[in-house]
């Protein structure tokens, strides 16, 4: 089985509920959603939503951010009995089932792979014949932002932001969980940075594109959290870089 995390912030607006059903419906997954301090109904649609045992709601008292809700619902996630996968996914509507569907089974067989997967990561690229549907604007801040954080650190994922992520559980895993983010947005960066610090060796990610995701409106890195974001880019590009003379074969060209 494996267990979604689905951060939750002031989502009543952007609930769908056919959606859910659909989500539900995928074989294999348990769903966790945390409601994070939300002042809206967030946690009463959420909980109307269940359609089975595989759907839980766990709501914290006050807002901690995705980073912290994701964090919280991982741990949660990985102290679960008969779990093979864990991940997150957000909330909005942009991803669709059938991905999960399809991602879940690439997770499923790379995690019991021989040398296996630490993770598997969607990937919002606009390949023809998919249904990638993202603003220019925010398609090229993306851009700009990956290229920046990869210069003078070791190669990255094509699109580190997206929202939906699967994880092998391990030690390793859980040990990169232990403190608290300092990052609200980009903490999927600091988990790739602690697990270079743990392991001695960059997490094995498996990137797959995406066939469908929407850019759903009501985005909520606006106003201040663009400032948040641009200070948490500094932070990032620090925790990422490569110690001077290292080159990312790590032959010290
Ligand atoms: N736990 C938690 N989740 C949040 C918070 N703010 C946003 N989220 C969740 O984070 C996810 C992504 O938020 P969005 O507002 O869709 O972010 P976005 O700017 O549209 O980002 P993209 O969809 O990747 O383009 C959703 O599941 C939100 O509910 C927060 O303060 N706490
Ligand atoms: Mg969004």
């Amino acid at each position: 089985m494996f267990l979604l995390v689905v951060p939750c912030f002031n989502e009543e607006g952007r609930w769908d509920v056919e959606y859910w059903r659909r989500m539900q419906a995928v074989d294999g997954v348990s769903w966790l959603i945390i409601d994070d301090g939300s002042t809206d109904a967030t946690a009463a649609v959420a909980q109307g939503a269940g359609l089975s045992s595989r759907w839980r709601v766990s709501s914290l008292p006050s807002n901690v951010g995705k980073g912290e809700a994701i964090r919280a619902g991982l741990i949660d996630a990985l102290n679960t009995a008969d779990v093979e996968g864990v991940g997150f996914m957000d909330a909005d509507g942009a991803f669709e089932s059938d991905d999960v569907a399809r991602l879940c089974h690439i997770a499923r067989e790379g995690f019991a792979g021989e040398p296996p997967w630490d993770a598997v990561w969607s990937s919002r690229v606009m390949l023809s014949g998919r249904r990638i549907h993202r603003s220019p604007r925010r398609h090229y801040v993306g851009r700009i932002v990956a290229t920046y954080l990869s210069v003078g650190s070791d190669p990255l994922p094509y699109d580190t932001q997206s929202g939906l992520k699967f994880f092998a559980p391990s030690e390793t895993l859980l040990r990169c969980l232990e403190r608290p983010f300092t990052t609200r947005w980009l903490f999927e960066l600091e988990m790739l940075a602690r697990w270079q610090a743990v392991e001695g060796a960059s997490m094995r990610i498996w990137e797959e594109p995406l066939h469908s995701w929407s850019d759903v409106p009501g985005s909520k890195i606006r106003g201040a959290e663009m400032v948040r974001v641009a200070r948490e880019l500094a932070i990032i590009r620090g925790l990422l870089a490569r110690p001077p003379g290292k080159s990312p074969r790590g032959d010290g060209e």
